[in-house]
């Protein structure tokens, strides 16, 4: 099969996927049963022996773990193996407080390597490859998690890491990188920056880009792929189970496969926290089975999502999700109604008369929430005719309406105003005190 790093695994078939992920739930309860007493605690609470998780269907009985569980255990509570079998740590930066620290064996750092090298390979990469990493390096996971799989398919690596984007742009020119690896956000600021230094993006060896880390929507991927002239392949991951990898595109680029022989997904309804149907919006949770140095277990990832389990047209088996909304913590509430950062750029997008380039900001006046969306118009439509940018508005007002059933103040910006993305996009200014 074509770009399949490891078929034997990822076109495995679903019986026989189930029975191992059975036996390594069954092996990694018992694992954090000894090694880590916040879950065994957890677990003794429940009234859950090691024993009792026999196989997958047992899943159901193990009590989740959230965020704030790491938080409370900072910076290493959660580890299941001693300091001396840790060869790497990475955090992410919450928004409050401290951060989520991770730690990786060895044979963490395989796991990893090889689920990366398969989002790779699936995105058309290989030996003979040239990738450009533009994710930053450092305790954030994309740039590391890339770099390594891409070493693993045997690709040229530049480890350019984020930033310093005419570099970037050089880098693209003289070393002929073939993938380059940053978030959409990031991808669109090359672009933008490739046609002001007035490169001709055919004269680039550039054939394909794969993004994550952020949320972008079907019509941001095909702006992306106009303006690079790529094919944009969508990898997800979050730092607690691993960092990028855990879910990648193939060349359907109908969903991400989801590395289910060292993770185990489930779509959970959040209120009643039971399992949804497959196609069901949901929040994600993940049960690591093989991870030894903080193996989760049913961790809320607070990603809005759904899954489906029908075999791909590429022939892999493995369970795929969604573009993800977003995460319920990113919903807005504005006067009652729920509002996902993505449902305003799939209707800037989708008139085609601005540039992908928004900012949502949410005030309170008086006891009302006021929701201001403002956005770039692009050179072409820009206008000094007061009556046709009235239009355009009218247009991105009516498009935001219909998406989303609010009225939102639409400003529109001149081109390049608002502050470009080198990493994770800010997309949502919330001035209002929902705390007070
Ligand atoms: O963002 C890991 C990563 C690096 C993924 C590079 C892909 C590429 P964290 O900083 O821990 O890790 O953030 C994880 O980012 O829970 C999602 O909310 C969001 N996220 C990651 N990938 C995607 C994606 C990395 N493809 C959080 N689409 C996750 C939507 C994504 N959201």
């Amino acid at each position: 099969m074509d770009n399949c790093w490891d078929p034997k695994i990822e076109c495995m078939p679903r019986y026989e996927l189930e029975k191992i992920q059975g036996q390594r739930l069954k092996n990694m309860v018992e694992h954090v049963y000894k090694n880590v007493p916040f879950y065994r605690n957890k677990l003794n609470k429940a009234g859950i022996k090691p024993s009792d998780i026999k196989d997958l269907e047992d899943l159901y009985k193990l009590p989740f773990t959230s965020k704030a569980d790491l938080r409370d255990n900072y910076p290493y509570g959660l580890f299941a193996v001693p300091m001396s079998d840790i060869v790497r740590i990475h955090a992410s930066s919450g928004t409050s407080g401290y951060p989520t620290v991770v730690g990786y064996t060895k044979k963490d750092i395989a796991d990893w390597t090889d689920m990366v090298a398969r989002a790779i390979s699936a995105a058309g990469g290989h030996q003979n490859s040239v990738m450009q990493v533009a994710y930053g390096y450092g305790l954030f996971t994309g740039g590391l998690g890339l770099h390594y799989g891409a070493e693993l398919v045997g690709a040229s690596v530049i480890p350019a890491s984020g930033g310093n984007t005419k570099r970037q742009v050089q880098l693209l020119q003289d070393f002929g990188s073939s993938i380059l690896a940053c978030t959409p956000s990031y991808a669109l600021y090359i672009a933008e920056t490739l046609k002001d230094m007035g490169v001709d993006i055919k004269t680039l060896s550039l054939k394909a880009g794969i993004f994550g880390a952020e949320p972008w929507t079907e019509s941001m991927r095909k702006e992306i792929e106009k303006r690079l002239n790529i094919k944009a392949y969508d990898i997800y991951g979050l730092s607690e189970i691993y960092g990028p990898g855990v879910g990648y595109e193939c060349c359907a680029q109908n969903g991400m496969h989801i590395c289910e022989d060292k993770i185990i997904a489930e779509v959970i309804d959040t209120d009643t926290l039971q399992p949804v149907p497959d196609g069901q919006y949901g929040e994600l949770v993940f049960t690591t089975i093989t991870k030894e140095g903080l193996p989760l277990l049913r961790y809320r990832t607070r990603d809005i999502c759904k899954i489906t389990r029908e075999k791909c047209s590429c022939g892999r088996t493995m369970m795929r999700m969604g573009k993800t909304r977003g995460r319920s913590d990113d919903m807005l509430i504005i006067r009652g109604v729920n509002l996902f950062p993505t449902q305003i750029e799939s209707a800037l997008m989708e008139i085609g008369l601005v540039e992908p380039q928004y900012l949502i900001e949410v005030e309170r006046v008086g006891i009302l929430d006021e929701l201001t969306v403002k956005v770039e118009i692009s050179t072409e439509n820009f206008s000094d005719e007061i009556r046709q940018l009235e239009e355009i508005r009218n247009t991105i007002f009516k498009s935001i309406q219909e998406t989303t059933g609010l009225h939102a103040n639409v400003q529109l910006i001149e081109s390049k105003m608002l502050t470009r993305s080198e990493g994770k996009a800010i997309r949502v200014i919330d001035k209002r005190n929902l705390a007070a």
